[in-house]
């Protein structure tokens, strides 16, 4: 790509985005929390990294009874992440060093301890404080049965009781997540106007977009229908069916955020859209709704050439018509990580480098989830004690949740809480980090961290990463071969042998290469 062809593109189409998940990041003051005085002391390495941008998980004020996406005020920092001021300082450092801040919105509820919920509970059934969330009279005798068979992500029903007032009968609440988010009704007037306020607020203070958290959901369907089919052995999934996401309303709110973010030239949209039909989900990316969208599909899958072929595709297929760019993700905070998911251990982390590559060979947005780049695996052997995520609690103990991907990243030293933090920090961290930080990682040419280094420099520099579009090549069963029309050929090996490499001159593999041939669990970028 010239530097033209850039210039005349907006950042974010082809950026490499690294999240933060700020409690697990890098701690600042000591509490064992993460806080954005740890990010802001990172930046050199994430500068060092090469990343473009920040996508930082909420950081605003939250009793944190889901990690921060229980938001109780949308317009101020959270002091456990240390408050405005932090956040004006990372802003202004992080700019000084060309890296992009994009921070997490939470639309679709607020804390139970959001003023405006604090109200609606204070007054009556049908007063316009109640009419900003979903509340309704229960069905059965004495309305004691939930409005409607809706279960929440979480486990349990998505509906709780609150008491009976003034000798009516306690009406339900709705909330698809824990309890302590209650949705927000948003055929409420006063809802779209406080969030037009919220993006404001934050880009008038210099940050560069959002990622907009459950990006399908929002809109509810009209008198809250029952679901055809509860499915509770698969708690966070949701397919195209599901009355509680994807409703036809939730665009026309998107064209609402859309015009105000574009007041702001500069700023991005990123929305998380769980949704797998290809057609509805390039919806969500029109020209007049979010920029992009989290595209799931390569961290739903293993290790297996054919899936991933066919997970670019779909990513493909799904924005093409729409114009806008595809984006990549191998895992986020509420995924296993990549490592586990390709089979732990050895293996784990030599397949994981492979898909990195892969990832970064694709035109579009990429995404790399904090640790990804140290090649950490999943801790699913967090004592019981330990464990934060409200799933645990709401599923009876069935399901252990999404803390064994968010264990604190490891910086330095031999031990635990290997510079983390001062202090205890909030999820144990496994002993046999030490050889995973970046303090070991850096020095070392073969290592994941630094095969991240390179890839993301030749991505953003070399002419052969040029254009939206791939050719694909025939090959045998298990491997994978496109090629950019800039001329960059990407190889991926998930065949158990090594195969003859095509000719080229080599630019970069994920493991070092043998004799003209990629060795199984591998990838190599030729020109
Ligand atoms: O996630 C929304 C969401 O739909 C996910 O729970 C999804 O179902 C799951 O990850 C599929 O594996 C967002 C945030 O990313 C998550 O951390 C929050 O808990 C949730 O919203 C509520 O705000």
């Amino acid at each position: 790509m010239t530097d033209s062809d850039r210039e005349a593109q907006p950042w974010w189409r082809s950026a490499v985005f690294y999240q933060v998940y700020p409690r697990s990041f890098a701690d600042g003051d000591g509490d064992g929390i993460g806080d954005l005085a740890g990010v802001r002391d990172k930046l050199g390495y994430l500068e060092l990294l090469g990343v473009d941008a920040l996508w930082i998980s909420p950081v605003m004020r939250s009793p944190m009874a889901d990690g921060g996406y229980d938001v109780s005020d949308p317009r101020d920092i959270d002091p456990l992440f240390g408050g405005m001021r932090a956040l004006d300082t990372l802003i202004a450092e992080a700019h000084v060093r060309r890296i992009k801040v994009t921070m997490d919105l939470v639309p679709n509820h607020t804390s139970a301890e959001h003023p405006w919920f604090t109200a609606a509970l204070a007054a009556a059934p049908g007063s316009p404080e109640r009419a900003r969330y979903h509340f309704r009279d229960g069905r059965g005798p004495d309305g004691a049965e939930p409005p409607n068979n809706w279960p929440s992500i979480f486990g349990g029903p998505a509906w709780t009781r609150v008491p009976a007032a003034d000798g009516r009968p306690g009406q339900w609440y709705l909330h698809i997540f824990a309890p302590e988010q209650p949705d927000l009704n948003w055929d409420n007037p006063d809802v779209l106007a406080d969030f037009e306020q919220t993006l404001r607020f934050w880009l008038d203070r210099g940050v560069d977009g959002f990622r907009i958290d459950v990006a399908h959901g929002m809109a509810k369907p009209e008198g809250l229908p029952d679901m055809p089919e509860v499915d509770t052995s698969r708690l966070l999934a949701h397919d195209s069916n599901d009355p509680r996401f994807n409703n036809p309303g939730v665009h026309e709110i998107h064209r609402r955020f859309r015009k105000v973010l574009d007041e702001y030239p500069r700023a991005v949209s990123i929305g998380e859209v769980w949704v797998d039909d290809n057609v509805l989900f390039g919806e969500y990316v029109r020209p007049d709704e979010l920029h992009l969208a989290f595209n799931f599909r390569l961290a739903e899958i293993g290790f297996e050439a054919a899936a991933v072929r066919d997970a670019i595709e779909n990513s493909l297929a799904a924005v093409q018509p729409v114009g806008a760019p595809p984006t990549w993700t191998l895992s986020n905070h509420d995924i296993e990580r990549e490592v586990t998911r390709y089979g732990g251990g050895a293996v784990g982390v030599a397949r994981a480098r492979a898909m990195i590559l892969v990832e970064l060979a694709l035109p579009g947005a990429v995404f790399i989830y904090n640790g990804a780049e140290l090649g950490l695996p999943n801790v699913d052997d967090l004592p019981e004690a330990a464990l934060r995520d409200p799933m645990w609690e709401r599923s009876g103990h069935t399901e252990r949740g999404r803390d064994g991907c968010r264990v604190p990243m490891p910086w330095e030293g031999d031990a635990p809480p290997f510079g983390f933090t001062t202090g205890e920090p909030w999820l144990p961290m496994p002993a046999d980090w030490a050889a995973l930080t970046p303090e070991k990682q850096l020095e070392d040419l073969g290592s994941t961290v630094s095969l991240y280094r390179m890839a993301i420099e030749l991505r953003g520099m070399r002419k052969e990463f040029a254009g939206a579009d791939l050719a694909w090549f025939s090959t045998p069963d298990g491997v994978l071969q496109f090629r950019r029309p800039g001329g960059m050929l990407c190889v991926l090996n998930t065949t158990g042998a090594p195969i003859p490499l095509p000719a080229g001159e080599f630019l970069l593999a994920s493991v070092p290469l043998e004799l003209g041939h990629l060795p199984a669990n591998a990838a190599a970028w030729l020109v």
